[in-house]
């Protein structure tokens, strides 16, 4: 891989985006500090937006608290829309070699994170991403029509782009920090989690997958409605037929 889109690895910052979660959003962090080496760990950024319910924002900054003097830890509100454009703002933010985008809903097990590190320290221009469907993960408590949608969509995307990843769409992944700030992303709501798959597929970034058990959040609710979910042809299509040299930001663009 391009040598301009990563280094190798000294730490990773971790990005938290939370609209409703109180302890989801709590253990989180707590299982990540608890099972990762502090060294690690460049910085905790939690994504908030002005419609974070106050229990939510309330548990963020008493995490701020308890973390202050330990790590790195902010609260960033964000500025870009929506769910693709808090991440995005951590992108932007990040500080670390490398960045692990994730959930405060439980839904991305904060026990793989350790894994992540160990695999991004030996392979730092690689993407790790966590897969549903690989032997060891699954689903639990997931819609059914849904799951049989991910399958059908998972599959085709995979043909589509040539590759022989199973899980497109799950955005919990660790990322050369290089990488996605070197990445022009388009979209700002839930099709931007395929979106980091599919760019640095583009680029001809290599992929891991570890398996990983999702299983419903058991707090709030989720931002992404059954029928947004087939806007992720859209940007399939769109990203499968963009010239490579529009993937990547202008120099002068920063
Ligand atoms: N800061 C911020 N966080 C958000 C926003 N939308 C969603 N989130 C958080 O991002 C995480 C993922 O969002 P969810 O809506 O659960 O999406 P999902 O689980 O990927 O999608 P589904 O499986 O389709 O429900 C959750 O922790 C949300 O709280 C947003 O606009 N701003
Ligand atoms: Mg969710």
């Amino acid at each position: 891989m391009n040598e301009s889109l990563f280094e190798n690895f000294r730490n990773v910052s971790i990005l938290i985006p939370a609209m409703d979660e109180t302890y989801s959003l709590e253990q989180t962090v707590d299982t990540i500090w608890d099972t990762c080496a502090p060294e690690d760990i460049a910085e905790f950024i939690i994504i908030l937006c002005d419609r974070t319910s106050k229990e939510c924002r309330e548990t963020a900054e008493k995490l701020v608290q308890k973390y202050l003097d330990k790590t790195r830890i902010y609260i960033h509100d964000q500025v870009k829309p929506f769910a693709g454009g808090a991440v995005q703002d951590g992108f932007d933010l990040a500080v670390g070699s490398h960045v692990i985008m994730m959930a405060s809903d439980l839904e991305t097990p904060p026990q793989l994170v350790r894994k992540y590190i160990a695999l991004a320290k030996e392979n730092p221009e690689k993407v790790i991403t966590a897969s549903r469907w690989l032997k060891g993960g699954g689903f639990k408590g997931y819609n059914k029509v849904k799951l049989i949608c991910n399958i059908i969509f998972e599959k085709t995307i995979a043909l589509f782009f040539g590759v022989k990843l199973s899980d497109l769409t799950y955005g919990y992944r660790c990322l050369p920090a290089k990488l996605v700030k070197s990445i022009a992303w388009e979209e700002v709501k839930h099709p931007f989690f395929l979106e980091t798959a599919l760019k640095p597929i583009r680029l001809g970034v290599k992929f891991i997958e570890v398996p990983a058990q999702w299983e419903a959040r058991t707090e709030g609710v989720s931002q992404n409605s059954f029928f947004a979910n087939f806007k992720y042809f859209k940007t399939a299509w769109h990203v499968r037929f963009m010239k490579v040299g529009e993937i990547k930001k202008n120099d002068d663009e920063g």
